[in-house]
């Protein structure tokens, strides 16, 4: 009961209501989900949301770091982008934009808010395989720049650490568990080493 009021309260503080976005952590969504959101992970349409789960589940797994999800779509209604993207929770210290084809979210929340760090994941839509997006996020005029990651999955994933990165500047406890990530990924290496000859032998 006491924890329910807690999270009613920390809603009421980040003034979170449905339009405003779910606040995702380790311990759930919504809710369920703890903390104050440090990131937004935000995306121009809910087709986008698998691979932006990508970001956001290397986040709240790996890192401990609760987001912010939220869509918004600067060409379906630009206004309403605008207003939640000056209104966010005093709390975000990086923003995540997805988009597909002409992707002008992430830099046009980088023009909006001049004190953000943005990182743009450009999505594969088909006709272009995301090469549209990735020049469109890329090819930023100089003042309001944008961090693209590759294109996909391993763009989404990247996002989220490199956000994780950004958070652990101020946050000792966040560059710790960056360093227990690089060394399970050398884990993966040996491992593969350990292995080599036998699959070498077939
Ligand atoms: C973009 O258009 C979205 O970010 C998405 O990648 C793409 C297609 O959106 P839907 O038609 O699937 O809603 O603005």
């Amino acid at each position: 009961m006491q924890q329910k009021q807690t999270d009613e309260n920390v809603r009421a503080a980040l003034n979170l209501g449905h339009e405003h976005g779910v606040l995702v952590s380790a311990e759930g969504v919504g809710e369920a989900a703890q903390g104050e959101p440090k990131v937004l992970v935000t995306m121009g349409s809910d087709s986008d949301l698998p691979l932006m789960m990508k970001a956001v589940d290397i986040l709240r797994y790996e890192f401990g770091i609760p987001c912010l999800v939220q869509i918004n779509s600067v060409h379906r209604d630009l206004r309403a982008a605008v207003q939640h993207i000056e209104n966010l929770p005093a709390s975000i210290q990086v923003v995540i934009a997805c988009a597909g084809g002409a992707a002008h979210l992430p830099g046009n929340i980088a023009d909006l808010r001049a004190d953000l760090p943005v990182i743009g994941v450009p999505r594969d839509l088909g006709a272009l395989k995301g090469i549209d997006a990735l020049l469109s996020m890329v090819q930023m005029p100089e003042g309001a720049p944008v961090a693209v990651m590759a294109i996909g999955d391993a763009g989404a994933v990247n996002a989220g650490i490199h956000a994780a990165k950004e958070v652990a500047i101020g946050d000792p406890a966040i560059r710790e568990r960056l360093q227990v990530y690089a060394e399970k990924r050398k884990g993966k290496v040996r491992r593969q080493n350990e292995t080599l000859e036998e699959k070498i032998k077939g």
